[in-house]
């Protein structure tokens, strides 16, 4: 396919970059992590959105190479710019299906020097449906690594708390389709207010993503919500802009 030639050459060519969401603690007035999305700087086509090529490149095996790319810009970015910040990576569940994906991260974090504990891993749950078993090994190894793990976009598939609780996860990001129905909807509210309560239980953070208004974000303090993220606080950020953005805070 030809999409798959010019991704093959934008790998090549390193047409990517990095943008930079915050992550706000529950005050929302500290940045204490980031998020790294990626970006693609296509010659002809101009910018191209991730949901545009991720899967493209997860059939391909071209998410191989594309995320080691992710994963050593990020952590380079982290170590050499963003100093006291955690980096979070997106990995994709195929990317679980090889131990390689162990001996990758631990590449690019001695690569850049960053203390493994300021890399936080955001996996779906479907990485921990393929194969259960082998998946949990590889999640184990990554943890002895010294990284987090956090389980991304929570309450779109099957998995319960519990079955959560059997892998070694340090936090969860609860789905914007939650937030997206609050305060509004009572069902949203009450969902998102036992999902915070059954995640603290099990000593997980709780991260609520995609936040947009101000109510969001007060109903959310008021059930002690440890984490936001959305566009209320900050839209993903160049690196420049990042650090811009927190010289101006401090
Ligand atoms: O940045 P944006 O909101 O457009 O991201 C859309 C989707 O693409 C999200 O689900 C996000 O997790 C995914 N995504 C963004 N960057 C990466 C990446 O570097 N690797 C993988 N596997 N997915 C990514
Ligand atoms: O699947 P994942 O959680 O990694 O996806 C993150 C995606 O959500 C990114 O594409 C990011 O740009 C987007 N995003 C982050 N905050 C908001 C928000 O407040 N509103 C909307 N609509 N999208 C958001
Ligand atoms: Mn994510
Ligand atoms: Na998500």
């Amino acid at each position: 396919r030809e999409m798959e030639e010019s991704l093959r050459e934008g790998i090549k060519k390193e047409q990517f970059s990095l943008v930079y969401q915050p992550r706000y603690g529950h005050n929302s007035s500290r940045i204490i992590a980031v998020e790294a999305l990626i970006r693609w700087h296509h010659p002809e086509l101009g910018l191209i959105m991730p949901d545009q090529f991720i899967s493209l490149a997860e059939e391909t095996g071209l998410i191989i190479p594309l995320s080691d790319w992710v994963l050593k810009t990020a952590c380079r970015d982290a170590q050499q710019t963003l100093h006291g910040l955690s980096v979070s990576v997106n990995i994709s569940a195929v990317e679980f299906r090889s131990w390689q994906v162990v001996d990758r991260i631990r590449e690019a974090l001695q690569e850049s020097q960053l203390d493994p504990a300021r890399l936080e891993i955001e996996v779906t749950e479907n990485a921990t449906l393929w194969n259960p078993e082998n998946s949990l090994e590889i999640m184990l190894a990554l943890k002895k690594l010294g990284v987090k793990l956090l389980m991304d976009d929570f309450g779109t598939g099957y998995s319960s708390l519990s079955y959560l609780r059997n892998f070694p996860f340090d936090g969860i990001k609860l789905d914007k389709s939650f937030i997206d129905g609050m305060p509004g909807s009572d069902s949203a509210n009450t969902i998102v207010e036992n999902i915070i309560g059954l995640g603290k239980a099990f000593s997980l953070s709780i991260t609520a993503e995609g936040v947009e208004t101000e109510e969001q974000l007060q109903k959310l303090m008021m059930m002690e919500c440890d984490e936001t993220q959305g566009y209320l606080i900050s839209r993903p950020l160049s690196l420049t802009a990042l650090k811009e953005q927190i010289a101006a805070l401090d």
